[in-house]
């Protein structure tokens, strides 16, 4: 089982699709390790989109992340890092396929209402770079026994 990161950006809070986000999230089978509200400061913004430094929507794009706070989230499952990138959709909202996240909530570049980490190892460095070990929580789900086939979910990583 893998863990992953979202982030529930200012646009999804400003227009009131938290709920909406993490519903798919749950539907699908996803469990909630970590949630919390956060005011993202623009130092660690600017780590978190270090590649893109030299891009020339970078000062705008720390500045609308940074504008009002976001929702941050531990997700956990099987494969949970690919899977919840496929559920968010390419990055241009406009492009997004419809039934993705960004596909059928947003219609900028920009404010594409999520972020998802992008691979395992980047997965980790960003749970740590926004939760505290104490704000991840280890707890039996009851579903699993039927969201997962038994081999799932005890033998297999
Ligand atoms: P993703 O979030 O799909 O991994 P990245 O890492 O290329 O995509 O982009 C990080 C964030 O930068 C995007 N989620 C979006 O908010 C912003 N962004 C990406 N491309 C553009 C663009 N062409 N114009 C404005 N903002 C962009």
């Amino acid at each position: 089982m893998q863990r992953t990161l979202v982030i529930i950006k200012p646009d999804a809070v400003n227009r009131s699709l938290v709920g909406e986000v993490i519903k798919k999230f749950e539907n699908k089978g996803l469990k909630i390790l970590g949630m919390k509200m956060v005011m993202l400061q623009p130092y660690t913004l600017k780590e978190h989109y270090a590649h893109h430094k030299d891009k020339k929507f970078f000062k705008e794009l720390i500045s609308y992340m940074s504008s009002i706070p976001s929702i941050a989230v531990v997700l956990y499952g099987k494969e949970a890092v690919d899977v919840v990138r496929k559920m968010v959709g390419s990055t241009q909202g406009r492009e997004a396929n419809p039934g993705t996240i960004r596909g059928d909530y947003s219609i900028s570049n920009q404010n594409n209402i999520v972020h998802a980490s992008e691979d395992i190892e980047i997965a980790e460095e960003e749970i740590s770079r926004f939760f505290k070990e104490d704000e991840i929580f280890e707890y039996a789900k009851m579903n699993f026994d039927w969201i997962y086939s038994k081999d799932e979910q005890y033998l297999e990583k």
